[in-house]
């Protein structure tokens, strides 16, 4: 079992309280977690300062090809690990064994990716005045806040440590409180690895504890959050005091948009996946699907045909589609399921719970829903579970206008063979990443990732997002 404390300065720390961790899929304790107050988040903020400026440890002598190896020989623990740290994250999070294993799979790909990427990251030089030499230089930003969830913790983890690490920071990282075991052992494992005291730092507890008092922390120099847009706004102002930056990934309400001569064999098996991966509980999932109607009634068919054979169980059952990750969660995702029938919406098709299924799990079964009235809830806000939302469109400017028609801009897929439209759509449409004939591109850990509008700013992932963990300094050297 991992550890019920936090990680400060290369010790583990007891907290005066913890907090009870459960299983979705039982609802039932399976650990506890340490509750970090503000004292501790002060603490780890402390110990990353130092061990940044040098004052702990030996990470400041570490160059860029040191690190490079560091993060190679980690992902490899990782692989070493790999079954364990699966097992923990299908039960801290209910997914199904696969993903979990997917998961883990991903997060050591991170370090592998960075790792590669550490020792290649460089300034430029500026032709300037012929008595000049100006050069800028790529600077770690120092210390590192980063604020994660809970629907993929391994995978973040490996996203925003592993980033911050390649371009020399420090890190200081709160978990979510509902699922972070996963992150706790792969702590553990950093410090086995030889990860210099103070470099990264862990202080798990409540959001409005120690994720507050991390993000209000004015010893930080940079804030990276994942989350929903409510919270992303707190943590945004509390970080506009010490004039912060902050990376926000705020979820989405993305868009896979069929059109008639999308080859459907191949596009369906996405839909379906885009939502159920993770209950629904993704930021990039594929919530709205929108139809041309000229193929609408096959499509339809073909959907429910395939959303009636869905099972949900376990995490480690490995069905298609786990619990929801708390009790919370599903009671907001039910009564807003609720007002969508009330309001003439109706259920196309829904998957089921597999008998056997634990009985106080958090399941929401899989499910489609059609006849949406326009503007409604349903296609306007994430609901963060297995449901999509079906809407018809005649031609290439109405799918624009409603792939385009939320306050969110995370994804968006686009299915069709002619090449014309696949450019005009992936113009057109108002995301951060744009899938033509394939959704999601597996991970795509190599691919900028982030949002416009409500879906946040800043891009993670790929080499964008080891560079968005550097500042530029401009030097100008009159040589005379
Ligand atoms: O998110 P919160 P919740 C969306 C999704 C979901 C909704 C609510 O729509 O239904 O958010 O989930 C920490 N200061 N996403 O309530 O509150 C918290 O401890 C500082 C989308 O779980 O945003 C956790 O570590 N930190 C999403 C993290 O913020 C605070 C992933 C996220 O929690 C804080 C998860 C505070 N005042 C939910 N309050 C995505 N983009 O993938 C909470 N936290």
């Amino acid at each position: 079992m991992p550890r019920s404390q936090a990680l400060i300065g290369g010790e583990w720390v007891t907290t005066q309280a913890t907090i009870e961790v459960e299983a979705p899929a039982r609802g039932e304790a399976i650990a506890r977690i340490a509750r970090c107050q503000a004292e501790e988040v002060d603490a780890a903020v402390q110990a990353a300062g130092q061990a940044f400026s040098g004052q702990l440890g030996s990470w400041a002598s570490w160059n860029a090809r040191r690190r490079s190896e560091w993060l190679l020989a980690f992902a490899a623990a990782i692989e070493a690990d790999h079954e364990r740290l699966s097992a923990l994250e299908c039960a801290d999070t209910g997914k199904p064994m696969t993903q979990a294993r997917g998961d883990i799979t991903a997060c050591a790909r991170y370090f592998r990716f960075y790792g590669g990427a550490a020792d290649k990251l460089h300034g430029e030089t500026i032709p300037f005045e012929n008595d000049f030499a100006v050069m800028t230089l790529r600077e770690p930003y120092g210390i590192c806040a980063q604020i994660i969830p809970w629907n993929y913790p391994a995978q973040i983890f490996g996203r925003c440590v592993a980033a911050a690490l390649a371009a020399g920071n420090t890190i200081v990282l709160k978990p979510a409180e509902d699922a972070c075991l996963s992150v706790l052992r792969l702590a553990e494992l950093a410090l086995e690895q030889g990860l210099p005291p103070g470099v990264l730092n862990v202080v798990p507890g409540l959001g409005r504890e120690a994720g507050a008092a991390l993000a209000a922390h004015p010893g930080i120099d940079h804030l990276s959050f994942t989350g929903s847009p409510e919270t992303g706004t707190l943590v945004t102002q509390a970080a506009a005091m010490h004039h912060v930056p902050v990376t926000m990934e705020l979820g989405g309400k993305s868009p896979q948009i069929l059109f008639g001569d999308a080859d459907l064999g191949a596009a369906l098996p996405f839909v379906v996946r885009g939502i159920i991966q993770n209950a629904g509980q993704t930021c990039s999932a594929g919530s709205r699907l929108l139809v041309q109607r000229d193929i609408a009634k096959e499509v339809l068919e073909r959907l429910a045909e395939r959303f009636e054979t869905l099972l949900c169980d376990a995490g480690e059952a490995d069905a298609d589609c786990g619990p929801l990750i708390n009790a919370r969660q599903k009671a907001k995702l039910e009564s807003r399921l609720e007002a969508a029938r009330a309001d003439g919406i109706r259920t196309l098709a829904r998957g089921r719970l597999a008998e056997g299924a634990p009985s106080g799990g958090h399941f929401v079964v899989p499910q489609v829903l059609n006849d949406i009235p326009e503007g409604h809830e349903v296609l306007r806000e994430e609901l963060f579970g297995p449901v999509l939302a079906v809407q018809l469109f005649d031609d290439e400017a109405e799918a624009l206008a409603l792939a385009n028609g939320t306050d969110f801009g995370l994804c968006a897929g686009i299915w069709t063979r002619d090449g014309g439209r696949q450019l005009r759509m992936a113009k057109g449409v108002r995301s951060g990443q744009v899938f033509v004939n394939n959704y999601g591109a597996a991970g795509g850990i190599e691919l900028p990732f982030g949002g416009v509008g409500r879906s946040g700013y800043g891009r993670e992932k790929g080499f964008e997002g080891l560079k968005s963990y550097t500042r530029i300094k401009t030097v100008a050297i009159r040589h005379g």
